[in-house]
């Protein structure tokens, strides 16, 4: 199939266009780069060194002999978002090209609108852009499972039967999500829902947990190929951090009491996940929600997940409770449905000591990398 993979220069995007590809499909990527103006913005660095885009897809066409299409650009300039879909003519397009750090979405207004109009408005151009020019194309699009937030009951694949009042019927899952960041995946799920209904699009919403890990078997062919892995205190992401802060011996950030529970998987299933949705087209018209996630953990327990793992591996490995930056429960019910990727194959790859002992290991390779006043947490949700 003809795969466009739209934020394919970022860490889940990069990891999924080279599986694709490696898979078979034709692949394109279409990115803005603004990643890479953020970091550069807030002066922080991925822990491993990521080559220039160009350079990645010349290498790896020279290890594997398979092209990857690029197109630099934002979705925002509709001109440029509709000429590339003209041009590469896709089958599918999985949708990672988003602001995707719920910390940065709260450092300001500035950042809030930035967020929210890159996101939602990004989105709603891709929208039209497919009803005008190919309605029969399957959307993925990456939600988030911050979207529900932390209820007291279950939470259901997207929908919810509920019987009120005597009667009954199947609705979208209440959301409440806890940063403007998961607001915009909230407004994007809402407008996919609203799109599919009224143009008869096809739409997969994946509603991902946080993703860990760094190697897929693509991206661990070549240094130039490396994958990205934040562990600033905007963008890098609860488990990947505290294995770079073990690794330079700096003490674990739980914010708070380290109870808030969340779901997670491994940056290797992200990539099946998306297989998966592009192999299982949604029907015309049908707005299919996904949980993408394969286990849940507490952040207390990662952390001690992280501080086994170091001591085994020689490092000295302390938790420090910090006073939790943002607003949200840290103690509460979390259980989360995730049946239907696992019903169409998926075999996950679980949190294990081999897992830890080999993320540890790269984050020790480029400690000499970290910059050790970017780990602490900067941005407060409060007044
Ligand atoms: P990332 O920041 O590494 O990559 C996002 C990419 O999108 C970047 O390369 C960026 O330049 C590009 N981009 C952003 N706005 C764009 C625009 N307007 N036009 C074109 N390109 C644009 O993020 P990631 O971690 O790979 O996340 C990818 C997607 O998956 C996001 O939508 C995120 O919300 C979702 N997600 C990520 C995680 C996670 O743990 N990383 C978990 C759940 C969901
Ligand atoms: N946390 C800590 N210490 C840290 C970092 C985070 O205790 O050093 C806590 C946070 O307070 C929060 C939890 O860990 O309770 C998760 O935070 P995170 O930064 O790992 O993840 P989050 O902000 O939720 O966002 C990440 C991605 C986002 C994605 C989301 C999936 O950046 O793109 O949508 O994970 S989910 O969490 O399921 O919504």
């Amino acid at each position: 199939m003809r795969v466009l993979v739209i934020g394919g220069d970022g860490y889940c995007g990069w990891a999924t266009a080279l599986y694709l590809s490696n898979q078979g499909h034709q692949v394109g990527i279409l990115d803005s780069l603004v990643r890479r103006h953020w970091d550069m913005e807030l002066q922080a660095e991925t822990l491993t060194p990521i080559a220039p885009i160009q350079t990645r897809l010349q290498r790896w066409q020279d290890l594997t002999g398979k092209q990857i299409d690029l197109f630099i650009g934002d979705i925002n300039n509709y001109p440029f978002l509709e000429a590339s879909l003209l041009q590469f003519e896709p089958d599918a397009v999985v949708h990672f090209g988003e602001q995707r750090s719920a910390p940065f979405s709260m450092i300001d207004r500035e950042h809030a609108v930035l967020t929210q109009a890159n996101n939602v408005l990004g989105n709603l151009n891709l929208l039209y852009a497919l009803r005008d020019r190919f309605p029969d194309c399957h959307l993925i699009k990456l939600g988030t499972m911050g979207e529900y937030g932390t209820p007291n009951i279950d939470i259901e694949e997207g929908y919810i039967t509920i019987e009120h009042n005597g009667r009954k019927d199947t609705l979208p899952y209440p959301k409440q999500p806890g940063s403007f960041y998961h607001l915009s995946k909230v407004h994007d799920s809402h407008n996919i829902h609203f799109a599919c209904k009224i143009w008869g699009l096809r739409a997969t919403d994946l509603n991902q947990g946080i993703v860990y890990g760094v190697l897929t078997e693509e991206t661990g062919m070549d240094e130039l190929l490396i994958n990205r892995l934040d562990y600033d205190g905007v963008f890098g992401t609860a488990l990947n951090r505290f294995c770079i802060q073990a690794a330079v011996g700096h003490p674990l950030t739980v914010y708070g009491s380290g109870g808030q529970t969340r779901a997670l998987l491994d940056i290797r299933d992200t990539v099946r996940c998306i297989e998966i949705a592009v192999n299982n087209p949604a029907n015309a018209g049908e707005f299919r929600v996904f949980n993408q996630f394969t286990e849940m953990f507490s952040i207390s327990d990662l952390a001690m997940m992280v501080k086994k793992a170091g001591t085994t591996m020689g490092l000295n490995v302390e938790l420090n409770h910090l006073e939790n930056p943002r607003v949200e429960l840290e103690a509460h019910y979390f259980n989360a449905k995730n049946t239907q990727l696992i019903d169409l194959g998926l075999n996950p790859h679980y949190l294990s000591d081999s897992l830890l002992d080999s993320l540890l290991n790269t984050a020790v390779k480029y400690r000499h990398r970290v910059d050790k006043k970017q780990i602490l947490p900067t941005v407060s949700w409060r007044r």
